[in-house]
């Protein structure tokens, strides 16, 4: 839930990367570090890891001034996908604004999907959070592989639910990355525009919102 605090003019924003283990949860993580433009962003921490399997979180901060002073910050956290880290998946997931699922496109990963999304329902709900009205964005990541689902079954697959159509992605070589988190962006604008104006208050479109946060070097050029 969105945080403000009126003494600071600031306004804490929480956007949790959700999936199952070895999706590639912290690599999109990692390439919006890379490719965001270095006056947005601050340090990417990792914390906690063997193997290369997160087992705490990791979080990338970002943000972007308005033109009343409104100080604006974006966290961005993956959880850890490991059955066994339900807790902190939990502890992590909690005051959420707004989700990236990030789904495994692998023929064999569909049933961790399924579990992952599953779970993700069961603790929106033990926290507090309504799956209906939360921005959320669903990602088919690591198109690049070969035994992946098509695209058109993933889509038709989805059509019927308020999370379509999704995003495809490989997040390994950087392709999708941005584009997804754009996609959460317009939908988390939305969310918080209603409650904090601001457009009205703040000055800053939707247009402002997205481009800013999302600029990376290839938009700007
Ligand atoms: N081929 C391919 N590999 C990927 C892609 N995205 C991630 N990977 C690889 O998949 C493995 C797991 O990626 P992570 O980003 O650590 O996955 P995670 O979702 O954070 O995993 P947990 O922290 O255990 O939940 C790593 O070896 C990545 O390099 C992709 O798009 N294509
Ligand atoms: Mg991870």
């Amino acid at each position: 839930m969105a945080d403000f605090i009126p003494e600071d003019n600031r306004l804490n924003l929480k956007v949790v990367f959700y999936g199952p283990a070895l999706s590639g949860k912290t690599t999109n993580l990692m390439q919006l570090h890379t490719l965001l433009m270095p006056e947005r962003k601050g340090e990417l921490m990792v914390l906690e890891t063997r193997d290369d399997r997160t087992l705490f979180f990791d979080m990338l901060p970002i943000g972007l001034r308005g033109s009343s002073g409104l100080d604006l910050r974006l966290k961005l956290y993956t959880v850890p996908g490991q059955v066994q880290h339900d807790s902190t998946r939990k502890a992590v997931l909690s005051r959420a604004d707004g989700i990236v699922f990030v789904a495994d496109s692998q023929r064999n990963q569909q049933d961790s999907n399924a579990i992952a999304f599953g779970n993700l329902e069961e603790n929106l709900e033990k926290v507090g959070l309504e799956i209906d009205t939360l921005p959320l964005v669903v990602q088919f990541n690591k198109r690049d592989m070969t035994d992946i689902i098509e695209e058109e079954t993933l889509q038709q697959r989805w059509a019927s639910t308020p999370w379509s159509p999704l995003q495809m992605a490989s997040a390994l070589h950087g392709d999708g990355v941005v584009e997804t988190f754009r996609v959460l962006l317009n939908r988390l604008y939305a969310q918080v525009d209603a409650e904090f104006g601001l457009a009205a208050r703040h000055d800053i479109s939707r247009d402002i919102f997205v481009t800013q946060l999302s600029a990376n070097e290839a938009s700007n050029a």
